[in-house]
């Protein structure tokens, strides 16, 4: 699929005309790099089948942003970029990745110091000739280097919604070769971690050098780093590894405990057969030299006297000893995990309405067709002035477009076949909380809402006590139902905000104020620890999606498996609930 690669180049163009100033434009080519970024549909397929007009069909995708498209499809390149390539030649992903460096300031750096990428980048700030330049200083140079730093250190790893569309994609391709027998994908892509460091494969087949041979001339194989009859390993253009091993099917269930892990959780499990007399490793459960288990994970388990946990949170954090309990008849066994036909509605959603793409209905069909009870539109409000942020007034003319779609849907002859019979759009906010922890909208604006989301957006570099303090004024409010993505980390480009996550947990319990665990694969925030210490707190969550875009609303699944991650339950998280539930609930 070559969307994503389109996707880039058009965020990469929206820099190039952002550093020129140019009003308007880049804002079309983001949109349209989301679209792309998003879309199901595979963009070639969509220009195979239906030519040009398709291809212009697609919201967000005018007539010369199409013609690009085509043109990529025909060529592999597109001149308008390359052209922009010529005039600035920095590397403007690995630049624009740096947190806090805008377009504007890489055209400078360019400019003055001829910085292209990271290396030059890093060197000019160590020798502190970025504090000079107009309108960057001391503090601009400091954060480049933390920036950098953070970059190193995530380096490496892919976030799990990069990789589980491909991991899906090539086991699709691998099961349709009739050799495989059996196939999963284990390590840290079976327990849904929020980032990968390699995808992992396990097979059982007869064929061991048929099945190498597809492998290995997989379409995007970039290098074979090696190839043997029961293991090899590839690195594909994306820009990651995949490992395939072929087991027989007496130890199926065994590798794929071993080689789902985590390390910590295997440790732990091995030291437990010890304790039984019995060796456990990849090929099998063994008492002496004869197998007792290997064929299924279950079996294994069972046969170590426990339960068998969910992929999701085999990372020795307490799984072993609920399991151990659950086969023991005792009480606080394994949790009952959150799933994602659970899910009956999504209650962060942006429109058009500020910076949004679609209007608020083609984001209600996308959640109708989930057989969602009813969808949160929670536009950002008047302090995120690069998101269109409404105010008090234009909050009152959403509720009137809102009032009137919700007649609509009831009048129609919906539900649609496989829904519960209700459907409901809410009106909520994304407000933001300022430095001083008030709310950017008047309570009498929060009042007329379903529901008021807040979220920090600015001043992230505060003390810990002062950003404590700031969120917990926000919770006290009684308008203020959620508290939108709470740590307000962005996965290998920032750190956390310092906060003091205990004391947030305790007023978020004592103010009744729901945590969001936000779907966005960049996010992922809660994190699985914190919603593990929430829940044992007795703190509501929600999971949302933050959607941009109506194909966003898929995301859902990537904030399911992080709940599970911290041992959610259904009734944990309040988008579980019915429609009336949830309106008594607010
Ligand atoms: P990743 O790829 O860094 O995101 O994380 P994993 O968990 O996929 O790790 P990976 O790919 O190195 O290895 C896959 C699994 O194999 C891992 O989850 C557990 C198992 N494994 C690997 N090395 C060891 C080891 O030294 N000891 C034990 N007990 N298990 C290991
Ligand atoms: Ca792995
Ligand atoms: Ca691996």
């Amino acid at each position: 699929m070559k969307n994503q690669e389109i996707a880039k180049i058009f965020y990469e163009i929206a820099y190039f005309l952002e550093m020129e100033e140019v009003a308007f434009k880049p804002f079309a080519y983001q949109k349209a790099a989301l679209t792309l970024e998003t879309f199901e549909e595979d963009i070639e397929e969509i220009y195979k089948k239906g030519g040009e007009t398709a291809v212009e069909k697609i919201p967000g995708v005018g007539k010369s942003i199409a013609a690009k498209i085509i043109e990529y499809l025909k060529t592999g390149k597109i001149k308008y970029y390359q052209d922009y390539k010529k005039k600035y030649p920095v590397e403007m992903g690995e630049l624009i990745a740096v947190e806090g460096l805008g377009s504007k300031m890489v055209r400078d750096l360019y400019k003055y110091l001829k910085i292209r990428n990271l290396k030059d980048l890093e060197k000019a700030a160590r020798a502190g000739k970025i504090r000079n330049l107009p309108n960057f200083g001391q503090t601009t140079e400091k954060n480049i280097l933390e920036g950098i730093k953070f970059l190193k250190r995530s380096k490496g790893r892919f976030l799990l919604g990069e990789i589980l569309p491909q991991t899906r994609e090539i086991q699709e391709n691998l099961k349709s070769l009739k050799e495989v027998e059996e196939i999963s994908v284990c390590g840290s892509v079976r327990r849904m971690k929020e980032t990968i460091g390699d995808i992992d494969f396990l097979v059982v087949t007869k064929e061991n050098e048929r099945v190498m041979d597809f492998f290995c001339s997989l379409p995007d194989v970039e290098r074979i780093w090696a190839k043997g009859p029961t293991k090899s390993s590839i690195r594909l253009k994306q820009g990651f590894d995949v490992d395939l091993r072929v087991v027989p099917a007496k130890s199926y269930g065994s590798a794929l405990q071993y080689f789902t892990g985590s390390k910590e959780h295997n440790i732990q499990l091995r030291k437990i057969a010890i304790n039984k007399g019995y060796k456990l490793n990849e090929y099998g459960l063994f008492k002496g030299s004869r197998r007792i288990a290997g064929k299924s994970e279950e079996e294994i388990y069972k046969k170590l006297g426990m339960k068998c946990p969910a992929p999701e949170i085999r990372e020795n954090r307490g799984e072993i000893e609920a399991a151990l309990r659950q086969a023991q008849g005792k009480s606080k066994g394994l949790p009952k995990l959150v799933k994602l036909k659970d899910i009956k509605g999504d209650l962060h959603c942006h429109s058009n309405w500020n910076g949004g793409v679609n209007s608020i209905e083609e984001m209600v069909q996308s959640a109708l067709s989930r057989g969602y009870q009813y969808l949160g539109i929670s536009d950002h409000t008047k302090f995120l002035k690069i998101e269109h942020g409404l105010d008090e007034r234009q909050l009152a003319q959403q509720r009137k477009e809102i009032d009137k779609l919700n007649k609509k849907f009831q009048d129609s002859k919906l539900p649609p076949a496989g829904r519960a019979g209700k459907f409901q759009i809410l009106q909520g906010a994304e407000t933001n909380i300022l430095k001083d922890g008030s709310i950017d909208i008047k309570d009498e604006a929060l009042k007329k809402l379903d529901y008021a989301i807040a979220g920090v957006h600015s001043n992230f570099k505060m003390t810990k006590a002062q950003m404590t303090e700031r969120i917990i004024k926000a919770m006290k409010n009684p308008y203020i139902k959620v508290i939108a993505h709470p740590t307000g980390r962005i996965l290998k480009r920032r750190d956390e905000y310092q906060i003091d996550i205990d004391k947030i947990l305790r007023m978020a319990k004592e103010t009744k104020t729901i945590l969001e665990i936000n779907s966005f694969p960049q996010r992922l925030d809660l994190n699985d620890i914190n919603i593990k210490r929430a829940i044992e707190m007795g703190v509501k969550l929600v999971i949302n999606t933050d959607s941009h875009h109506k194909d966003q609303l898929r995301f859902m699944e990537y904030g399911i498996f992080q709940a599970r991650r911290g041992w959610a339950e259904k009734k944990d998280i309040i988008n579980t609930y019915s429609l009336e539930k949830l309106i008594k609930f607010f």
